[in-house]
């Protein structure tokens, strides 16, 4: 028997995905009642979902290949919304897709960049190549319209164009917060998002800086009829005061990004459990209150 013609044939590699998608909406109808979590699995599991919150097409290979990575603690109704109406999306446009909720335990000032730094380092230890294009996104960001792609481009592309509860749609032209998305490369070369804002606020306009002052990376963002995202309405979490050496802190934005990103992850934090669930991965990780 020629074994090279049987493994050849066992391990057939699928088609690529078409690159023209049908059926796509305009305006996505957005459920905000949170199910409960029996419901979602019950709801789910018919998908052809794996463990851990994967999933691909199964008659095509996807043209992407994307982890979506969620900074998290204590919003478990907006992560039950945030997933009742997200995996779907994200099958709708046959992404090749993976879950990662990282969150940070209490006790600390909660810190959304360097939670997003640990997804995008932990999730690679995880998944090795598996996933070229990372989505940082925000737990309570719903996308309305499903001709927001969740690819990679040329450019740093920020999606959240639109948000509902900015009245004119975009907060600010150097605005990069809510959903971004990156390649590993670009994230790598700006050296990802500062680790030392603690709290609320600037975080985001630091990797605005980061990716703009950069000469590899640039910035993209979708258009404000494409970038549509309704934001769950909340209060500000307890845990997350606003950050008020944020304005000081970006003034020297330049001089530190060299140490304070992915280059000085190490040491601030460790990884206490990673869980697979049905639906997504969990990295929970304490965080060193300094950084
Ligand atoms: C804005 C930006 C956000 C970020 C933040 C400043 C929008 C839509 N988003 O969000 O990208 O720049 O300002 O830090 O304008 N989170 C938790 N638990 C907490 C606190 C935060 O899970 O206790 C996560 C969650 O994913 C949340 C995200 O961090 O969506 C941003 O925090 P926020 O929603 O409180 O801040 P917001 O809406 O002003
Ligand atoms: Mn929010």
């Amino acid at each position: 028997v020629n074994m090279d013609k049987l493994l050849y044939k066992k391990i057939a590699i699928l088609e690529n995905c078409s690159d023209v998608i049908y059926g796509l909406a305009r305006r996505r109808m957005i459920n905000l009642i949170p199910p409960t979590w029996a419901e979602l699995e019950a709801n789910f599991s018919k998908t052809g979902i794996q463990l851990g919150g994967r999933w691909k097409p199964k008659n095509c290979t996807s043209r992407i290949h994307v982890a979506i990575i969620i900074p998290f603690r204590d919003r478990d109704s907006h992560l039950r919304v945030f997933l009742n109406n997200m995996h779907p999306f994200f099958q709708k446009q046959e992404l090749d897709y993976r879950i990662y909720i990282v969150e940070q335990k209490a006790g600390t000032i909660f810190n959304r960049g360097l939670l997003l730094n640990i997804g995008f380092v932990e999730s690679a230890k995880i998944d090795g190549d598996a996933y070229d294009c990372f989505a940082l996104h925000d737990v309570d960001l719903i996308a309305e319209n499903e001709w927001n792609i969740y690819n990679c481009s040329e450019k740093v592309k920020h999606m959240a164009a639109n948000i509902s509860k900015f009245k004119s749609g975009l907060a600010y032209e150097k605005y990069s917060g809510g959903v971004a998305m990156f390649t590993k490369w670009q994230y790598t070369s700006v050296n990802g998002y500062p680790n030392t804002y603690f709290g609320w606020g600037g975080e985001d306009d630091d990797l605005y800086e980061r990716i703009t002052n950069n000469n590899n990376a640039g910035f993209s963002r979708v258009p404000l009829d494409i970038g549509r995202y309704t934001m769950i309405k909340h209060e500000r979490d307890s845990g997350n005061p606003v950050n008020p050496g944020r304005v000081r802190q970006l003034q020297s934005s330049y001089k530190r990004r060299k140490v304070d990103g992915l280059s000085g992850l190490n040491g601030t934090y460790t990884v206490l459990k990673i869980d697979e669930f049905l639906l997504y991965t969990r990295i929970y990780v304490d965080v060193d209150p300094i950084a």
